[in-house]
């Protein structure tokens, strides 16, 4: 087999948390071609599923490739990469694009299964089932989930929440949130993660991370608060605009079972969000999708890394941490995995650190 020292090309470390990945990434074409076949995977197996997480994984690695693939052999020295998909390397080295790619996206179960997932609560599961009874439309979901009322009340938002937002538009729905947080209660800091905060041009939904700085149980039992006087405002539809509400405390309600569980302990809310149109070009309100977020402060750095993403970044930071450093790293803290003691990163910074990371800016972690 060749290596990619005999190319004389660098070493591609197989982990995300290693590798630079810019947007768009020097073999840019390529992904772009790849990317409905990875797609196709998630809505067949489901995003958590080895066939989907295999194939993300490869793309990914092409992603943080830093030089332009020119060969088949160049292919197969990235790791990751198998045989199948050295032989589509191949063919769009040859031909400029990939035939089975072109193929998937004119399956009609793949378009079908594309549009009934964008619906919030209809995941690929649901969605091919759904197909496989006939389900082709949005007007069909609608007819054949008459018992699920959350998603009829969501689905009046739906047009809305298709559109891609722009920067600007993420700002300034921060700046409207901003505004509530203040009067609930003053001196938190907000901060935008998500594809917005790796540089993306537009972003599906707006993720907003708020935290007190310096102080610590301050923001226990805020978001409540905060999502009440949203919706008492109008800006968030009391009709089925809190898609979910979670206070962490909520659940494990003593310190000891808060410690030991493995998930994530942040408060959060899902929420459907009016944007209103003054002081923009817009002659009507739009909804758009925002994920608030609150964090204790001595744990703002994991909660920071783990909403900045991508996904495969964070499933790679995941693997590095539980295998070279022991640690068990999620976005409410990281963890200690012998004495199952949280350990304090109060910045991302603090967490690159105590993973022994070199450090990697968020619009580089585009894996
Ligand atoms: P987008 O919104 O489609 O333009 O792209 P992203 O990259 O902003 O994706 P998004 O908003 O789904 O997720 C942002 C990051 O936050 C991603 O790395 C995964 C993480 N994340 C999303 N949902 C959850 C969650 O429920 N819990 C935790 N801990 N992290 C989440
Ligand atoms: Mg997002």
């Amino acid at each position: 087999q060749p290596d990619s020292a005999a190319l004389a090309l660098p070493d591609v470390h197989e982990l995300a948390c290693f590798r630079t990945s810019p947007r768009p990434c020097p073999n840019q074409q390529l992904v772009d071609q790849l990317k409905p076949l990875r797609e196709w995977r998630f809505l067949q197996h489901g995003t958590g599923e080895p066939e989907a997480i295999s194939y993300a994984t490869a793309v990914s690695v092409i992603i943080g490739t830093p030089f332009v693939i020119t060969s088949a052999d160049q292919a197969r020295a990235l790791p990751k990469i198998g045989p199948k998909l050295v032989v589509k390397i191949q063919e769009y080295i040859d031909k400029g694009f990939i035939q089975e790619s072109r193929d998937v996206e004119q399956l009609e179960r793949f378009k079908v299964l594309r549009l009934l997932t964008t619906v919030h609560g209809v995941g690929h599961a649901l969605a091919n089932k759904l197909y496989d009874d006939g389900t082709r439309t949005l007007d069909d979901l609608q007819a054949m989930l008459k018992d699920r009322h959350d998603i009829l009340r969501y689905m009046r938002f739906h047009a809305d929440l298709q559109e891609p937002v722009s920067r600007t538009e993420v700002e300034s729905v921060r700046d409207f949130v901003r505004l509530q947080v203040d009067k609930v209660l003053p001196g938190a800091h907000l901060e935008l993660c998500g594809g917005y905060r790796r540089g993306k041009a537009t972003s599906g939904d707006i993720d907003i991370l708020i935290t007190f700085p310096h102080q610590d149980g301050l923001e226990r039992g805020f978001l409540r608060r905060l999502v009440d006087r949203l919706v008492k405002k109008g800006l968030v539809p009391r009709d089925g605009g809190v898609l979910s509400l979670t206070e962490a405390g909520s659940s494990r309600t003593t310190w000891a079972n808060r410690r030991a569980s493995l998930g994530d302990t942040l408060d959060k809310a899902l929420v459907v969000f009016r944007h209103p149109a003054n002081g923009t070009t817009r002659t009507r309100d739009v909804w758009r999708r925002v994920d608030l977020v609150v964090a204790a402060w001595p744990h703002w750095g994991p909660a920071v890394l783990g909403w900045t993403g991508s996904t495969q970044f964070e499933r790679d930071l995941r693997r590095h941490a539980g295998k070279l450093c022991r640690l068990h790293v999620h976005s409410g803290g990281i963890r200690d995995k012998e004495t199952n003691e949280h350990v304090e990163a109060k910045t991302e910074r603090d967490c690159f650190r105590l993973l022994k990371l070199e450090w990697i800016p968020p619009h580089l972690r585009n894996a």
